[in-house]
């Protein structure tokens, strides 16, 4: 009788493992401004697993496809979030948002074309509106 349900649950544990050696695609909304940002976005989760990705800045959408038995979904936002990046499921610490590039700075609703100020390390963020990560 063990060996019945051993064997029942070989089964249904190989045949989820065949099933999720198929790429899969899904949408992600990731938060992004410019060109280097889709630029960052698309190499970020260029790794091993993820077979293809399509960064659309227009509507922050990110298209990827993966193979779930490589890699999950979660990492995927995990590895984002490193990069600096906020997505529909995890938004990125203040200490990762800080290391992306001052024009990259997505979560400032005001574009402020003309200055340019270069962003120091201990520089506080007086008006940054981003507070503590909501979820
Ligand atoms: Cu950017």
């Amino acid at each position: 009788m063990k060996q019945i349900i051993f064997l029942g649950l070989m089964l249904i544990s190989s045949l989820t493992y065949a099933q999720s050696n198929k790429p899969v695609t899904v949408d992600l909304t990731v938060g992004g401004t410019c060109k280097m940002c889709k630029e960052r976005i698309e190499s970020t989760v260029d790794v091993k697993g993820v077979k293809f990705s399509e960064y659309t800045l227009a509507t922050h959408n990110l298209e990827i496809t993966y193979v779930p038995s490589k890699i999950s979904e979660e990492q995927i936002h995990t590895m984002l979030n490193a990069a600096g990046h906020d997505t529909n499921k995890s938004k990125a610490s203040e200490e990762q948002y800080d290391k992306i590039h001052s024009c990259c700075k997505y979560r400032t609703h005001e574009h402020k074309e003309g200055e340019h100020e270069e962003e120091t390390e201990e520089h506080n963020h007086d008006e940054d509106d981003d507070h503590d990560h909501k979820h």
